[in-house]
């Protein structure tokens, strides 16, 4: 048995997240984690809000609430959205916790202790009506680019320059519409990641077995000469982790915080140490997944995560961690998406454009939304939703496939024999050849779905639900009950175990019909199909089964079209 660390990427507690989020970060954890569970490891599996920042300030503000206050309302609506699609964390734990403050703070102060943070002054846009400084998005203005008048501080929406708050002509401040600004000094903290540049290269080095879209962002990031700048961590922003040298006062640096994007990942930590004591367990608990000298040397540590978080990934936190010098746990293995693209263009968050989760599930339960995502994941490439797609893989690979043979199978057997597995009969050359098969392909899932080869592991998942339908076609229990009714019983005892083989194989995938298939066997025997063979005897003769309810529907076309109206527009 093994021990398993898994993160998700953590979102940003601004608003609801949509089906292109989802498939780059939570969905695939969640799958590998319900995967490495399954096959009897012990897993950590760590999420989290993502919640300071100015993004986090500026939608509270939109809200009309204080930020603490909506970042709470938002990490429960986020928890619950996160029940209804069956991730299956450990611990969804919050960036604003005591445990990241404190944990923050201390990276900062080791970082400090090791001579890695320099103080640098310098002018940025100070607000006198607001009486505060205006960092990123809080001012908006002229593009020096292309003049569009509403440019943001940090970029311009329009041509999508990359600005500091300092090149806007005729600046605003975003809170209070004011133009009474000026330059002021003031000081931030900077990592100096320069000096971790060779440590961070021979440990990116040594990932010989990473995939090729996360190294190649590292070593571009890391070689071009724009990715190693020394980084700012500190803003003079109100809301976040206030600047402490550990638990120590930072002289000069009172009123401000930590940067987001410092916090963020240290919450990966800190939201297990929250697990812990959610648990009421002692730091022992939490030490032994994350500090190599307490245990955590034998673990294994997976990230899962959009693309274009994986530099902060490779380079910014790595940095912390090493810069650290204390034996905390890194990264292993980290697994990066592409972007998933809405019926000819992309999902847009701030044009509120395609399916939002909390809109996804009021249309169709968790496993139909799953299934197509985890089967179309944008590995290699980008990949695109349309409804026409998603109704062709639900209709074909759920209900057609894998519907069709549960309901098939009990309905005939119920009919036929009785609401109990049938004794007669034994296994001829036809079971035998399934079953042979059948193994073949199981091993070929296992090593796709350790490997993290989502697609490729919906594929095989899908071949194995479909040989099983290729097998009841052959075999035609129905034409064979009339002149062998034993040999029927046999085959039919054969196809109920199949459905329970099915239910533990597809549980990381559709986990909800999984629960049902498995329930109607009568079941609750999920050890994994080690030995095939056995696996294919467990329900034996005079074990009781039901017929479930229909476990897929098909969606119409009359859906389909009436979906993609309503998700074309603009969500508000
Ligand atoms: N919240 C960005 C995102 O949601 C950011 C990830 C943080 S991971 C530590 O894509
Ligand atoms: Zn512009």
């Amino acid at each position: 048995m093994a021990r398993i660390l898994i993160t998700s990427a953590i979102p940003y507690i601004n608003g609801i997240k949509h089906l292109g989020n989802l498939v780059g970060s939570q969905l695939p954890a969640d799958l590998f984690a319900r995967y490495m569970r399954a096959r009897g490891h012990e897993v950590m599996f760590i999420c989290a809000t993502d919640e300071h920042g100015t993004p986090a300030e500026l939608a509270a503000a939109k809200a009309g609430q204080p930020v603490a206050e909506y970042c709470a309302d938002m990490h429960a609506v986020q928890a619950e959205i996160a029940r209804g699609f069956r991730l299956s964390f450990d611990h969804f734990g919050r960036s604003s916790s005591p445990r990241n403050h404190a944990l923050t703070q201390h990276f900062a102060g080791r970082l400090a202790d090791n001579g890695l943070i320099r103080e640098v002054t310098e002018q940025m846009i100070y607000s006198v009506d607001d009486g505060r400084f205006l960092p990123d998005r809080y001012v908006e203005g002229t593009c020096p680019n292309c003049g569009y008048d509403s440019a943001r501080g940090d970029q311009c929406d329009n041509c999508t320059k990359q600005l500091d708050p300092t090149d806007l002509i005729n600046p605003r401040s975003t809170i209070s519409g004011s133009t009474n600004l000026e330059l002021r000094e003031t000081k931030h903290l900077y990592l100096m990641q320069r000096n971790l540049r060779d440590k961070l290269e021979a440990w990116i080095d040594s990932k010989h077995d990473w995939p090729l879209l996360t190294t190649s962002i590292a070593k571009k990031w890391l070689n071009d000469g724009d990715g190693l700048q020394d980084r700012g961590i500190t803003r003079d922003l109100h809301w976040g982790i206030p600047v402490k040298r550990g638990d120590q006062p930072w002289p000069g640096m009172e009123g401000k915080v930590f940067y987001v994007w410092f916090d963020a990942p240290i919450e990966y930590i800190a939201a297990t140490a929250e697990w812990a004591d959610a648990n009421g367990l002692d730091d022992a608990a939490w030490q032994r997944w994350w500090r190599t000298d307490m245990g955590a040397e034998d673990v294994t540590y997976y990230q899962f995560m959009g693309k274009d978080n994986v530099p902060f990934h490779t380079l910014s936190f790595p940095a912390t961690i090493l810069g650290s010098g204390e034996p905390w746990k890194l990264v292993d293995y980290l697994k990066s998406f592409n972007y998933l693209n809405y019926d000819g263009g992309q999902f847009s968050t701030s044009r509120g454009r395609g399916v939002f989760m909390d809109q996804a599930l009021e249309v169709l339960p968790s496993d139909y939304w799953r299934w197509w995502l985890l089967s179309h994941a944008p590995e290699s490439s980008d990949s695109e939703f349309t409804w026409e797609n998603f109704q062709g893989s639900v209709n074909k690979d759920l209900a057609d496939v894998l519907g069709n043979l549960v309901s098939r199978v009990t309905k005939f057997a119920t009919a036929k024999f009785g609401a109990q597995v049938p004794a007669g009969g034994s296994f001829g050359p036809m079971e035998t050849a399934l079953i042979a098969d059948l193994g073949a392909r199981i091993r070929t899932y296992e090593s796709l779905m350790q490997a993290m080869e989502v697609r490729k592991a919906a594929a095989e998942l899908r071949a194995i639900w479909v040989i099983g339908n290729e097998y009841l076609q052959a075999a035609a229990p129905w034409t064979v009950v009339k002149t062998d009714p034993e040999q029927a019983q046999a085959m039919i005892r054969l196809a109920l175990n199949l459905i329970r083989v099915y239910a533990i194989l597809s549980q990381p995938f559709i986990p909800d019909a999984s629960a049902t298939m498995m329930a109607a066997m009568g079941s609750e025997d999920w050890t994994w199909p080690d030995d095939l063979s056995a696996a294919m005897r467990v329900l034996e003769p005079g074990q009781p089964f039901t017929v479930p309810e229909n476990l897929f529907r098909k969606i119409t076309d009359e859906e389909r079209a009436d979906w993609q109206t309503r998700f074309a527009g603009v969500r508000t």
